[in-house]
């Protein structure tokens, strides 16, 4: 899996050549997973509760995969994921499979390399698979469309927290858990709440489920077999009305999209044509002598010639 892994990871054109052939005979053996993504502030507790929860997943039989998609990587190297070190004891452990986000590119190459290595994972035998982001820029969107269900972890200061809560996470979220509520039973306790009433007012993205708020301690564990529960109520309420496999669909199909974007502008900006053109209009652009649009028209038009 290991060495997969690093094939799909290479620039290597033969590699990536390979890569391709590699998926193309796994496919028929991906997608029989639980694709699970968790988010949250850098420092809510993803890592602790992921170690937790794995672990109690792999109590109840599974095999878990855990994946990270850092968008902080592609620029600093440096990680707002955070030490991987924590996963100390689930990395140890032989039903898990414990795999950092690659440590360079740009967030939708990271993306990229994230759902192929979930195919992969899955291709192994990983019936779990957890992939952990931050809930800052647009990783948390990006990973809500690779997964089945994405989990949104909050601290229980939810009265500072929910003035600067993003609109969109808790939108995209499946499930909300108020995590640490070993510190302060009294201060979950109200957190959830206040997190209930502002899910609340919104409308629900599936008939068959309102996502649901609750404590948890991924310290101590309290609160992650409600949390397991309640992903696999989801799962076989999404499976029973068709949404989880109209979800997937929908998902690969606008993978396909964003990589033909992304495969265009590559070969655009690539055309020598266009990067000579490129500085001149940039220029013009820039110094409001042309409008973009037409900049645009005109690059296009030179593209599409060649
Ligand atoms: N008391 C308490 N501390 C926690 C809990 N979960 C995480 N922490 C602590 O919070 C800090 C950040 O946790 P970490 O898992 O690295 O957060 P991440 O940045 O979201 O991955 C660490 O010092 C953890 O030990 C919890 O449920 N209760
Ligand atoms: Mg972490």
């Amino acid at each position: 899996l290991a060495r997969a892994i690093t094939l799909i990871e290479s620039k290597r054109t033969d590699h990536q050549a390979q890569a391709r052939a590699l998926l193309t005979a796994l496919m028929p053996h991906t997608g029989k997973s639980q694709r699970i993504g968790i988010t949250g502030v850098p420092g809510v507790g993803k890592s602790t509760t992921i170690e937790a929860f794995g672990e109690l997943m792999i109590a109840r039989g599974h095999r878990v995969a855990v994946l990270a998609v850092d968008p902080s990587s592609s620029r600093s190297g440096g990680s707002i994921l955070g030490d991987k070190t924590r996963m100390s004891r689930l990395s140890t452990n032989p039903a898990a499979f414990i795999r950092p986000s690659p440590s360079s590119g740009t967030l939708g190459g990271v993306a990229r390399k994230t759902r192929e290595t979930m195919l992969l994972c899955e291709a192994a035998g990983y019936n779990v698979v957890i992939v952990e982001t931050v809930g800052v820029g647009q990783s948390e969107t990006v990973v809500a469309d690779m997964v089945d269900i994405f989990v949104a972890l909050m601290l229980p200061n939810a009265g500072d927290e929910l003035q600067g809560i993003k609109k969109g996470l808790i939108e995209v979220a499946d499930l909300l858990c108020v995590n640490k509520a070993d510190l302060d039973e009294r201060a979950a306790a109200r957190a959830v709440k206040t997190y209930a009433e502002a899910l609340h007012i919104l409308e629900p993205a599936s008939p068959h489920w309102s996502p649901p708020v609750i404590p948890i301690s991924g310290a101590t564990g309290a609160g992650l077999d409600k949390l397991a529960d309640l992903i696999a109520l989801h799962a076989q309420k999404l499976t029973a009305s068709g949404e989880r496999a109209e979800r997937r669909r929908d998902q690969q199909v606008r993978w396909l999209h964003a990589l033909i974007g992304e495969r265009l502008t590559e070969s655009f900006r690539a055309a020598p044509m266009i990067r000579d053109r490129m500085v001149a209009l940039e220029a013009a652009v820039a110094a409001g002598e042309m409008p973009a649009s037409a900049a645009a028209d005109t690059l296009m038009a030179e593209f599409l010639r060649a």
